[in-house]
Parts: structure tokens; C-alpha cells; sequence
């Protein structure tokens, strides 16, 4: 047989082979473990469960996605590693957790940047983002969401809080990452890193003397029964979650199968922000009649004890903020 036949048909059947991975065999079966610090009342989880049911429907039982909402499994910094390293697992966690690897992502979740919930959404679908994305799939992590929004988090307190003196020696407690510890630092605060399973023990306990959250964590996990009945409207940083999986495990999965994956949790974020911008008024009102008050804050100071984090971190995109800026006012 001559050469460029025999080469035609090992193109042929590599061609096939490729195409076989396109559409997968029927005996594919993958099985990935999603972790999420989140309680079963919160509409995170709620909407990680639908997404991994739809996604089981629509790949009839191949792709299964077992979830394991608050920190069953590793979470936070420890759930983003296990996705560094390979593993069959999707981390379901805020993007300043990401930031180590790409410290720009960071600058995307500085605090008070966004005036709505579409802005952020806005911003994630820019080329700025995109190029963000790129980065962190080179450093192992295949975005696959970003704009799981649970809400604005503000200061969740016994006492009053107005301005940033308000905050003086007060431990407030924060998830691990730096850029709550910074942001919280930097309003006033002494920031105190818990795992949220710590946290409402921590505050009825005097182990801190508030928290920071939003109206949706606040119902969905009870914080309102506790003595923190006071909320500052500082909403001081934007709590989102973006879904993470590692690449290589991601370029495993059969194409057919990758873009009902992607679906699922576009579809899942998307009607996750619709939710919850229609149930804000009403989580605010039910908040009120247990008992919590809502206290409006001198913005300006807060904003002001806050600039000095629009200053670029080791590692950042030189001129980062400036583009971030440029885009937000691009909206308004
Ligand atoms: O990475 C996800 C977020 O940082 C979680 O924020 P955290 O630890 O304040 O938990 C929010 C609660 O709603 C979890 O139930």
C-alpha cells in the first residue's frame, strides 16, 4: 500500500478516534464531587443540587455530580487545591480564592466596586475577564461560572455601626481569604479569619464580636438569632461564587459532554441573580420582623478607609484597576 494511502486512512481513523471523543461511547460514566461551604437553606446550594440533576438528566446518568454543601469536603483555599492538583473534584468557592494563582482576580473582588449585581455580571462577560479566565486555566483552574451572587455582604454587629471609628477594636469575623482580610482591616475592623462552620459559635460565644454577610446568609443560616441584630449597609464586597474544575480532567470529558456541563451552570447563575435580586425586598422585610435593624453608613468614609486597596498587589496586571474602573464606567 503506498504511503499517502496508508497515512489517509491512520488520518481517517485518528480522525474517528478524535471523533469518537466528541460524542462519547455509551459507556462513559464520569463521576466528580462538588464542595460548597454552603447550608441546605441557601440558594447556592439549592442551586448547585438542580444544576447536578439536570446535568445527570441531560447526559442520561454519564456525568454524575455529587454535592457536598457546608465543607463536607475541602473548601475554600483547600477545595480550589484539590482542583490544582487534578482531582475528579469542582470547587464551588468565591474568585478572591482564585487569586492566589492569579492575583488579578483578586482586583476583581476589591471591595466596593459594583453599585448592582449586573455590573459584576457585566464585567465577567468582558474580553478583561476573559483574558483573567485564560490565565487561571494555566494555572490549573478551568473557570466554569463566576456570577453565583448570594448578595452584598455588610457588617453584621450588636453594636451600631456608622463609620469606620465605629469598627475600632472590634473582631469581625471573615473567611480566610486575604481580600477579606484586607477589606475588613482596612475599614476599621481587626479582621478574624473562621470557617463559616465556626462562625455563629464564634459570635454567641464573644470569640468575635461580629461578622460580615449578606441578607441572604443571614436568613439562610440563622445569624439573626443570635445577638448581631444590627446590619451597616456598608456592602462593602459583592459575595459571588465561581465553579471551578480542573483542566485536564475537563479535557477528559467528551465534548457532547462538556457542553451540557457548560449550560447547566450558565443556566444555573444566570436565574441563581434573577432569584435573588426578586427576593431581596422581602429576605429585608423578614430579617426586620425577627428583630434586625438596617442602619444606613457614611459611604464616603468607608470608601475613603477602602482606597488604599486600589493599590496593584505583587503579581497583578499593571494598570488592572484602571481597566476595571474604565469598564464600570463604560456601564454607567
Ligand atoms: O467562598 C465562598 C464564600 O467566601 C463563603 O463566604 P462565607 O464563608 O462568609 O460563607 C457564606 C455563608 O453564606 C455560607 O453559609
Amino acid at each position: 500500500m503506498n504511503v499517502k494511502k496508508t497515512l489517509s486512512i491512520i488520518c481517517a481513523g485518528a480522525f474517528l478516534a478524535i471523533g469518537s471523543q466528541a460524542v462519547a461511547a455509551d459507556d462513559y460514566k464520569l463521576t466528580l464531587k462538588l464542595s460548597h461551604v454552603f447550608s441546605p437553606a441557601e440558594q447556592l446550594t439549592k442551586s448547585m443540587d438542580a444544576v447536578a440533576e439536570a446535568i445527570l438528566e441531560r447526559t442520561d446518568g454519564a456525568i454524575v455530580i455529587q454535592t457536598f454543601p457546608q465543607a463536607q469536603l475541602p473548601a475554600y483555599k483547600e477545595g480550589v487545591e484539590q482542583v490544582v492538583r487534578g482531582a475528579k473534584f469542582i470547587s464551588v468557592e468565591d474568585p478572591s480564592f482564585i487569586g492566589d494563582y492569579v492575583p488579578d482576580f483578586k482586583a476583581l473582588y476589591a471591595p466596593m466596586l459594583y453599585r448592582s449585581f449586573d455590573e459584576y455580571v457585566t464585567l465577567t462577560e468582558t474580553q478583561l475577564v476573559a483574558d483573567m479566565k485564560a490565565q487561571a486555566e494555566e494555572q490549573g483552574i478551568k473557570i466554569l461560572a463566576l456570577h453565583y451572587i448570594y448578595g452584598f455582604r455588610n457588617l453584621i454587629t450588636q453594636k451600631v455601626i456608622t463609620t469606620p471609628a465605629d469598627l475600632s477594636g472590634m473582631k469581625i469575623r471573615t473567611p480566610g481569604s486575604k481580600s477579606y482580610i484586607d477589606t475588613l482591616n482596612a475599614m476599621g475592623a481587626v479582621a478574624t479569619p473562621l470557617p463559616w462552620g465556626e462562625t455563629l459559635s464564634a459570635v454567641q460565644q464573644g470569640v468575635v464580636d461580629g461578622l460580615e454577610g449578606s441578607e441572604f446568609t443571614n436568613i439562610g443560616t440563622k445569624v439573626y438569632e443570635g445577638p448581631t441584630k444590627n446590619v451597616a449597609n456598608t456592602r462593602h464586597i459583592l459575595g459571588t461564587c465561581g465553579v471551578y474544575i480542573s483542566p485536564q480532567v475537563w479535557a477528559e470529558i467528551p465534548e457532547n459532554y462538556q457542553v451540557i456541563i457548560q449550560e447547566e451552570f450558565s443556566k444555573g447563575e444566570d436565574e441563581m441573580v434573577a432569584l435573588l435580586k426578586s427576593q431581596h425586598g422581602g429576605v429585608v422585610e423578614e430579617l426586620e420582623s425577627y428583630g434586625v435593624v438596617f442602619n444606613e453608613v457614611d459611604g464616603d468614609a468607608f470608601r475613603q478607609a477602602l482606597a488604599p486597596l486600589y493599590n496593584e498587589q505583587e503579581g497583578m496586571t499593571p494598570g488592572i484597576f484602571e481597566a476595571i474602573f474604565t469598564e464600570l464606567d463604560a456601564m454607567r
